[in-house]
């Protein structure tokens, strides 16, 4: 067992501050206790540094956690959530002692893991491990593009660094590598990790499965990496080196602080057992001993460290004071830039967004990715701040925006971001970039490598941002590739995630629309989901109109005589083989509807009655899409059809993959004429 030692060094530090620091942890330790449940360890160790910091340099005001130019915290490795509630509650947060009391609790702010939408003062959400790093990246990607967009000389309004304090969990996973390298790449030099290296995981020592140099891969990078020896004492160092991180502007900086997890505890720290268990009532007590405190006391916050704590109020609220000044001269000399400004804080989208998205001529053959690629340039021009970017494949996914540039991470120019490939990392830094806000971000990859992507985009979902992801090639409609690049279970694996919508155009038109109300939406995400492959522009003068892509689902053409027999349900590239399917049946004298449904989640949120106008019960229902059929029940019922593909693709042309798995239309009306005869 390592030795405690309590001394602090004292240069620029006095004995408050090892109180305040003690507080943190005793506070942190008494929580975990009272739950018993959650992880003692890593407050114990890295609440050092996190004081340092919180103290002396995070630019925050805790009266407003939401100020625009505050500097963002992310504690990425989230289960040492206590860490972050004691550094709120204790810096004046408006979250009370109750809350902290009530850690892991039904109904309370203080859940195992931060949660962002909950939590006042928590900036991201954070516990499945590497999010955190990433998101930071996106945070710091963020600023720099608003910093692009609003700064001019003299009135330098964007002006913050991203912080997050990360454990070896964290950069052991490959997401990590990928957003580090990114950044590195990008020169984020206002970025700033604090590792927590205590050397411990959760199943014992990290150097059963992590022994490589770290230092030397971070540099590698291109990052600037400090080092602090002692993190559990040794203030000095740990401000020493936060100065000369924000001093390196001109690559990213990383921290690598030694600390001893579960610092304090004489029966566990610097082992595992510190890691994810409440220590114990006895334990609480000696290590609360050790820590120089009163073992009988519990949730114990002396005055002098209250006192010291509050400081970061007043500071804040200089800093916030002194910033609404700058823009208030901000305003008199850029009052257009001033108002945009306020708009894009609110979340609001230009007043005239909507009047650059372009309408299709029927018969205009094209695939939805290409109409999605006229849209989004045609929008780029009215939504300055729509910023984006692909994983290597912009020329598939027409996603680049014409004349726009390449992201530049030193001076924020450029609203094209390359990610390279790296689709979970980007998954991740679009909701960095969404969690910082003023910007709007897309990201686009082929359909398939939506898998890369899940971890991030259910985060997404959970915190209600809005990120929106171009998917393409977005069935076996891709072709020669074949089946490693052919989703199938993919669309029903996106529509499982609650809040999030997905949306399959089944046209150019219905593109554009989808584009809408993807922008539209301000509380989750949104999946586009388009294809590779061409067809026609649907008639919009004989059918439904495009608009009703709003509803999820609506009828596109009825039957023509009578109540429909059959209604066939059909997304995306699907759509035109419905029609198609119809013509053949009404030939043979049923009545035959077609909807189409781009997005179950549109659909559902209709009445009832409209729900049941379209799908009617007493028709045979039977759906039509390119992905496996599971799902699908709750719109065909039980004596419905499904056409899908229930087993993985192969490599052929296209048309010959549709031939072959069943998406022909007399084989589709030949299945349902047989069911309606069997009824
Ligand atoms: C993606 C992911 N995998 C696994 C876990 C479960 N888990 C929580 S903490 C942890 C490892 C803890 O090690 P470290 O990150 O060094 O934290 P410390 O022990 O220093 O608190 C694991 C595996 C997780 N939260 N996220």
């Amino acid at each position: 067992m390592a030795t405690i030692d309590r001394g602090f060094d004292r240069v620029g530090f006095d004995r408050i501050d090892e109180l305040c620091i003690n507080t943190i942890r005793t506070l942190s330790i008494d929580c975990v206790q009272k739950a018993n449940s959650g992880h003692p360890g890593l407050p114990l160790g890295a609440a050092p540094m996190a004081y340092v910091l919180w103290q002396k340099h995070l630019k925050h005001n805790p009266r407003n956690p939401k100020w625009a130019d505050r500097d963002r915290f992310v504690l990425s490795a989230g289960h040492g959530s206590m860490l972050l509630y004691s550094l709120l509650h204790l810096s004046g947060y408006n979250l009370s002692l109750d809350e902290l009391k009530n850690f892991r609790q039904w109904g309370s702010l203080t859940p195992g893991h931060p949660e962002y939408h909950l939590t006042p003062g928590v900036e991201a959400t954070t516990g499945p491990l590497g999010q955190g790093t990433a998101n930071a990246v996106g945070m710091a990607i963020a600023e720099r593009a608003l910093a692009n967009a609003f700064n001019r000389p003299g009135h330098m309004i964007v002006d913050h660094h991203t912080y997050a304090l990360v454990s070896d969990g964290d950069l052991m996973e490959g997401l990590s590598a990928e957003a580090a390298s990114l950044a590195g790449h990008l020169k984020l030099g206002k970025l700033i990790y604090l590792y927590d290296s205590n050397d411990i995981t959760l199943d014992g020592r990290a150097d059963i499965t992590f022994t490589e140099d770290l230092a030397k891969r971070y540099e590698a990078y291109g990052w600037q990496v400090l080092t602090v020896k002692n993190g559990n004492t040794d203030l000095v160092s740990l401000d020493e080196a936060l100065t000369a991180a924000k001093k390196e502007t001109s690559k990213p900086s990383i921290i690598i602080v030694k600390t001893i997890i579960g610092f304090g505890s004489p029966g566990k720290q610097g082992t595992a057992s510190a890691h994810g268990s409440p220590l114990g009532p006895d334990e609480v007590k000696l290590t609360k001993k050790a820590l120089g405190w009163d073992p009988e006391k519990s949730f114990y916050i002396p005055e002098e460290a209250q006192h010291r704590f509050k400081d970061q109020i007043d500071q804040g609220s200089k800093s916030e004071k002194t910033w609404n000044e700058k823009f208030e001269a901000y305003t008199k000399a850029y009052p257009d830039l001033a108002q945009a400004w306020k708009e894009a804080q609110a979340g609001e989208l230009p007043k005239n967004w909507q009047s650059a998205l372009p309408s299709f001529k029927a018969g205009e053959s094209l695939a939805t990715r290409e109409a999605s690629g006229k849209v989004m340039n045609a929008i780029a021009t009215t939504l300055p701040l729509l910023i984006g970017g692909d994983a290597d494949l912009s020329c598939s996914t027409n996603t680049f925006l014409k004349d726009q540039g390449s992201f530049d991470g030193q001076t924020g120019r450029g609203r094209n971001i390359h990610y390279g490939v790296r689709e979970h990392a980007m998954a991740s830094i679009a909701n960095g970039i969404a969690y910082h806000g003023g910007v709007r971000n897309f990201t686009a990859t082929f359909f398939c490598f939506a898998d890369y992507m899940r971890p991030a985009i259910r985060l997404a979902a959970m915190n209600h941002l809005p990120v929106i992801y171009v998917f393409t090639h977005d069935s076996i409609g891709l072709g020669e590739d074949g089946p490693t690049h052919q989703p199938v279970e993919h669309l029903a694996s996106l529509r499982a995630i609650p809040n999030l919508w997905v949306l399959r155009p089944g046209d150019a038109n219905e593109t554009t629309e989808a584009w809408r109300l993807a922008l539209t939406r301000t509380d989750g995400p949104v999946a586009l989901v388009l294809s590779r492959q061409k067809w026609a522009a649907l008639d919009r003068t004989t059918l439904a109109p495009a608009s009703e892509t709003a509803r999820g689902a609506y009828i596109l053409k009825d039957a023509t005589s009578k109540a429909p027999q059959a209604v066939l349900i059909a997304t995306g590239s699907e759509v035109p083989l419905a029609l198609q399917t119809q013509t053949e049946l009404e030939k043979r004298g049923v009545a035959t509807r077609v909807v189409s449904m781009p997005s179950w989640e549109l659909f559902e949120k209709q009445p009832e009655s409209y729900r049941s106008l379209v799908l009617p019960a007493q028709a045979l229902k039977a759906s039509i899409e390119a992905g496996v059929t599971f799902g699908w029940s709750r719109y065909v019922g039980d004596q419905g059809l499904s056409f899908g593909i229930n087993r993985f693709g192969a490599s052929a042309p296209a048309n010959v993959i549709f031939d072959q798995l069943g998406f022909k239309a007399s084989h589709i009306a030949d299945e349902v004429a047989k069911k309606l005869a069997k009824n």
